[in-house]
């Protein structure tokens, strides 16, 4: 039996590869592992079969024999640990890799997605056109650090490992790609990133979902 992750029946990206099966196919990809999905609906997440495997109604989940997991970047940390071509074997240098999963989704994605969340769900508030720019200045403050740590080198920390997999996920999310103009080493990084064939691998199966959608 292969691995099964779930992803969106219909993802409101509309094939952009924004959802957060796209950081878990692609891990996949990057080691080489196939892998199964299961498309669920909005209702079948929120239902309690789905919430058993993610507790709070959303993808993706991971199954594979007795093991059960939510949170794609605790997915991606499992599937590195288990096969090689995303975490060093070096510790020290494993160690530093994971920091920067850490570092992608708690200290630079944090206000990006609250910034997607505003545009989304705030636009009707009174403060909404105070709170944006508050938003884009939070953002704004991480990406030159993160910029000036990258410099001229292809990847954060030596070679391509699940660290620079999950920052540039997040750096593909829209609210950072907006922002990544004035960063061009970051916007090479993420194009770098974008350019590795199993990205394209996942991005063209996760596509295909949508393509299939709208052929009916
Ligand atoms: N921290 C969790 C993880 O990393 O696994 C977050 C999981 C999550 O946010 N899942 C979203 C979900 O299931 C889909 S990816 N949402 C449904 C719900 O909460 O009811 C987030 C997402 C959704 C849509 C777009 N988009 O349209 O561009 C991009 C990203």
């Amino acid at each position: 039996m292969l691995p099964t992750i779930t992803a969106f029946e219909a993802s409101p990206d509309r094939g952009r590869g924004l959802a957060r099966d796209m950081p878990v196919r692609w891990a996949f990809e990057e080691v080489g592992v196939p892998y199964d999905v299961r498309l669920v609906s909005f209702e079948a997440m929120k239902q309690p079969p789905h919430i058993a495997l993610q507790p709070f109604g959303q993808i993706p989940t991971y199954e594979a024999g007795d093991l059960a997991l939510f949170e794609s970047g605790a997915i991606v940390l499992h599937i590195a640990e288990r096969h090689p071509g995303l975490l060093p074997a070096d510790a020290d240098a494993r160690s530093r890799a994971i920091a920067w999963m850490f570092s992608a989704v708690a200290t630079v994605e944090p206000p990006i997605v609250e910034r997607e969340q505003a545009i989304l769900t705030e636009r009707d508030k009174p403060w909404h056109g105070e709170r944006l720019p508050m938003l884009g200045a939070r953002i704004a403050k991480r990406l030159p650090a993160l910029a000036a740590r990258l410099g001229e080198s292809d990847w954060l920390d030596g070679d391509f490992s699940a660290g620079d997999l999950m920052m540039v996920s997040t750096l593909r999310r829209p609210a950072a790609a907006e922002a990544l103009n004035g960063f061009g080493n970051l916007a090479a990084y993420v194009a770098r990133a974008e350019a590795r064939p199993a990205f394209q691998r996942a991005f063209a199966a996760q596509r295909a979902v949508f393509e299939a959608a709208q052929r009916g």
